[in-house]
């Protein structure tokens, strides 16, 4: 493989100079140490030295990678298409090692977004050397796209909070060192869809040591390589600066950090399809059936024609939401824009692209393709997990429909009724 296959070349009126020098970095011969690596831990460590890719997930201020002009004043600030470059990269390279980045970002941008300063300066500088490993626990047995129906419970003890309850499926947590807690702070009971205060209201944001006491963590096995497990929280004691921003502002900081890492997932399964494309393109092109290759078949063509549409489309959309992210003026104060409806349709399209594309790489090398260890075979597997982690399909399609309905409803004229409805 001589080059990888990222955005900022097909799409330059995305991207920036900055970026363009980041893509030059990210060659396979740079990326070479992760390739087929198995070991999360040293995966998790060459990505933070030598290789400085967790310089994206960081503020520039606290020495992380600069985030273009005209976001000095937000001190949040991280470059959104940077992350789609790394993520597309390491999606044609190594899954695990995405998936692992990935995660450092979820447990890292709520540090970034709503830390103290004293909670930045102890974690940030050792997530960008990837001495710290971080980890985003929201999901639980019982609330997975529910957020605000989540159990674990922080209860008011003195001057600090104890933490009792169960989280699920919380990748990073063999190598976690820090967690991203999130738990009910109200005594009001959880009710399914939240919405009150009972719900997305009682939500609060912790960070706790991963080797506190009262935290035991266990594996679960996936099937493809993932550092992934359960989270136990049995009376852990943590104090009130281990809180993650406001009481009761932690379902609106989960959202915040799921809105600027879903693109991100979309650009993964672009590096992912891209791979899988060029892996098809070479098979169709040296196997040779009925006296000619592959590719001179008319079907087969028709599978190139569409599975390089759809790469090229999804592509597109994860371009569109990563630029309006970085570049829209956002809130007072320099907070970066609220693109929640791009951002879901990104990742939706992508990762259902991605799956559709693989699906035809298979098919197209017959038999071999589901070979276990064959190139296209090992991403069928890696494929999957994305339609569903920070968020399913199904979730983004609800977020999508819900930003379309709001902004068909603002557009209205104040006296005409509102769509579908009778005059
Ligand atoms: N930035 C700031 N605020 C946000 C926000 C964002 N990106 N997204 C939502 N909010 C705010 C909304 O503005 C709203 O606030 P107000 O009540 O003050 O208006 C509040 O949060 C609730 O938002 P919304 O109405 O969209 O929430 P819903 O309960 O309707 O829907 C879903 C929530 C289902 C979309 C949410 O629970 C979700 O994303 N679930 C999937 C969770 C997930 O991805 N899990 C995977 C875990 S990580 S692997």
């Amino acid at each position: 493989m001589t080059k990888l296959a990222l955005s900022s070349a097909d799409l330059p009126v995305f991207f920036e100079e900055r970026h363009a020098a980041l893509a030059a970095r990210l060659t396979p011969e740079a990326l070479a140490p992760l390739a087929g690596a198995r070991d999360a831990a040293d995966v998790a460590r060459r990505m933070g030295e030598p290789l400085g890719l967790y310089a994206h997930l960081i503020p520039e201020a606290l020495g992380g990678a600069p985030a273009g002009a005209g976001r000095a004043a937000d001190r949040a600030a991280i470059d959104v298409r940077s992350l789609v470059l790394v993520r597309e990269a390491l999606g044609q390279v190594s899954p695990l090692a995405d998936a692992i980045f990935a995660v450092q970002g979820l447990g890292s941008y709520p540090v970034v977004l709503a830390g103290s300063d004293a909670q930045r300066r102890e974690i940030l500088p050792d997530v960008l050397s990837g001495r710290r490993i971080g980890a985003f626990a929201l999901t639980e047995p019982e609330a997975g796209s529910d957020v605000a129906s989540l159990r674990t419970e922080a209860r008011r003890e003195g001057d600090g909070w104890v933490l009792d309850g169960e989280k699920v499926l919380i990748s990073n947590v063999p190598l976690a060192h820090h967690l991203v807690v999130f738990a009910r702070t109200s005594a009001a009971a959880p009710q399914r869809g939240g919405g009150d205060a009972g719900g997305r209201a009682a939500i609060t944001a912790f960070l706790v040591d991963s080797g506190a006491p009262g935290v035991s963590a266990e594996p679960l096995p996936m099937s493809v390589p993932h550092p992934i497990g359960r989270l136990r929280f049995e009376g852990c004691r943590v104090p009130d600066s281990a809180r993650l921003g406001e009481v009761g502002g932690g379902f609106k900081l989960a959202m915040q950090t799921l809105d600027a890492f879903r693109i991100s997932v979309g650009a993964a399964a672009n590096g992912m399809a891209a791979r899988a494309l060029r892996e098809a393109i070479a098979h169709v092109t040296r196997r040779r059936q009925f006296g000619a290759p592959l590719s001179e078949q008319q079907m087969v063509r028709a599978y190139l024609a569409e599975m390089a549409t759809e790469l090229d489309a999804a592509r597109l959309l994860v371009a569109r939401a990563a630029h309006k992210r970085d570049t829209a003026p956002g809130e007072a104060g320099g907070a970066a824009a609220r693109v929640s409806t791009e951002a879901a349709m990104a990742k939706m399209f992508a990762t259902e692209a991605a799956q559709r594309i693989i699906d035809r790489a298979v098919q197209l090398h017959g038999g071999m393709g589901v070979i276990e260890g064959t190139e296209v075979e090992r991403l069928y597997r890696e494929i999957r997990p994305l339609r569903i982690y920070e968020g399913t399909t199904e979730i983004q399609k609800l977020i999508i429909a819900k930003g379309v309905l709001e902004r068909a409803a603002a557009e209205l004229p104040a006296d005409e009724p509102p769509p579908g409805r009778a005059p």
